[in-house]
């Protein structure tokens, strides 16, 4: 019998725990695209910024931007984590982009990127 008191002991614990496991996050819903489904992002939230250094070591580059507006940010120069290791080929100091970066685990990342030289 004491085995399936063990048992029964195991299997009220289980239930306990499961019960005080914490409500799963759901995914952040993000800004309101406007769009059609799609996940291009809209240019109008694009920035414009000048590279003015890169530390590939570090995956992230200087630029100085004008505003952010999903940041609220006002134009200033400050450095990016980038998302996309391909950029780091070919970024080069004194590019122009366009871009468009999120606060992504309290980093300040570059989530989208093009040259407008
Ligand atoms: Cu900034």
């Amino acid at each position: 019998m004491k085995a399936l008191t063990v048992a029964a002991a195991v299997a009220a614990f289980a239930a306990f725990a499961w019960f005080m496991l914490p409500t799963p996050p759901r995914p952040d819903p993000g800004p309101p695209s406007g769009g059609h489904g799609g996940h291009a992002v809209d240019p109008a939230v694009l920035a414009d910024g000048v590279v003015l250094s890169v530390d590939r070591a570090a995956k992230s580059v200087t630029i100085s931007h004008g505003p952010l507006r999903n940041l609220g940010m006002p134009p200033m120069t400050m450095a990016f984590q980038i998302g996309d290791p391909a950029v780091l080929e070919w970024i080069r100091p004194g590019d122009k982009l366009k871009f468009h970066a999120d606060a992504v685990g309290g980093a300040f990342t570059v989530s989208s990127i093009e040259i407008a030289n």
